[in-house]
């Protein structure tokens, strides 16, 4: 047995898990967290190394997965099971945190879009997830990261690390700085609607990629969404909005040919279509129209991130090259250049929809 698999054996055995552990192997393409496929002699399990550095209060994080996920079993719904420690605890705390889920059996995930129905599948899986949240009491979450989703505050941040240049990498993105620096006064339509009233806060997921949702391996219809470390309140335009710009390209979050990398305004149709169905009951006549600026603002909010993180030395988002991030932000910013010039198309896509 290496050192890794005896120094994580002995993380894992202080959980209440059922079995002897005979393997455990890095799993997924989660850029926050580290995970690990725990297979015992009786069943399988996630483990995972918290990201502690990002998630600064893993007590109230704990606490909002556990308070959603009981909430969601009570409603009959599928979701991740929450492995208690062998004291008690729902993780384990010192020096590093750790937590253990159950591992949910014959799913897939997907890190790129290869048919337009699973997508459509993911859309109603995530619309429907939001409906089951609407009674639930917000007041019980802690924001386990504050302003995640404030985009005109993540603006303030990329212009900070562009000044501070730590790394001495902006001379590499300068069309990208330009990008974004030209799109600046774009980027504040949610949080003022927010902050005027005129659009809801909701108790959203708001890290709706598609590899957050697992999907059964046979069908291939939703089973269950996964990654419930930022359920806070928030609007839906976010979840719609991430969800787009993740899987309504027709290249992967970190294709470098950007020749590959286009809005596919098809698979937003399908999107739409699952997603809007869900959600038609509840969505407001503002949130609908600002549907395709949501998918423009989370895509465009998402491409600031990984070039802040880029300038910044990469210290946020889990990276397997010097210039994942670059590369990451560039599809993004090219998926948010498209979908400027279709927003009429997208608008009545989804007015359509909604009906
Ligand atoms: P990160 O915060 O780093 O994105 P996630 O919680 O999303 O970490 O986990 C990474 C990946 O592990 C997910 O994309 C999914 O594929 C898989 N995963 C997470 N939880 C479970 C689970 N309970 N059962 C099966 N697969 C899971
Ligand atoms: C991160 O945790 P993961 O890999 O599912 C990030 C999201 C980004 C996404 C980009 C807590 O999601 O906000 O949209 O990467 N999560 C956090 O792929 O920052
Ligand atoms: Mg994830």
């Amino acid at each position: 047995m290496t050192d890794f698999m005896k120094e994580y054996k002995g993380i894992a055995e202080q959980f209440q898990i059922v079995g002897e552990v005979k393997d455990i192997i890095p799993y997924g393409n989660g850029h926050i967290n580290h995970t690990f496929l725990v297979t015992t002699t009786e069943r399988r399990y996630i483990l995972q190394y918290m990201n502690t550095s990002i998630f600064k209060d893993p007590v109230g994080l704990m606490n909002n997965i556990c308070y959603v996920t009981e909430y969601l079993a009570e409603n009959g719904v599928e979701s991740i099971t929450v492995v208690k420690t062998k004291t008690g605890e729902k993780f384990l705390h010192g020096e590093k945190c750790y937590r253990v889920y159950d591992f949910i059996e014959n799913t897939v995930t997907y890190q790129i879009v290869t048919d337009a129905e699973v997508f459509k599948s993911s859309g109603k899986a995530f619309g429907e997830f939001q409906n089951y949240l609407a009674k639930f009491d917000a007041s019980k979450l802690v924001e386990t990261i504050p302003n995640f989703h404030h985009t005109p505050k993540r603006f303030e941040a990329f212009k900070a690390a562009l000044e501070a240049n730590v790394c001495d990498r902006a001379k590499d993105c300068k069309e990208e700085i330009d990008f974004i620096l030209a799109h600046g006064d774009t980027l504040s339509k949610v949080v003022d609607g927010i902050a005027d009233g005129s659009i809801p806060l909701r108790v959203t997921h708001n890290d709706t990629k598609l590899n957050n949702i697992l999907m059964d391996e046979k069908t291939n219809e939703a089973r269950a969404i996964v990654d419930l470390d930022t359920i806070m309140p928030g609007s839906m335009l976010y979840d719609f909005g991430d969800s787009i710009r993740f899987g309504a390209s027709t290249g992967a979050e970190d294709e470098k040919d950007l020749t590959k990398v286009h809005f596919d305004i098809n698979l937003f149709k399908a999107y739409a279509e699952g997603y809007c169905g869900a959600v038609k009951s509840s969505i407001t006549e503002k949130e609908m129209e600002l549907l395709p600026y949501g998918a423009y603002l989370m895509t465009i909010e998402c491409g600031t991130r990984f070039l802040t993180d880029y300038l910044a030395g990469d210290t946020y988002f889990a990276t397997k090259y010097p210039e994942h991030n670059l590369v990451r932000c560039r599809t993004q910013f090219r998926l948010a250049a498209e979908m400027e010039a279709s927003f009429d198309e997208m608008l009545r896509i989804v007015r359509e929809a909604c009906k």
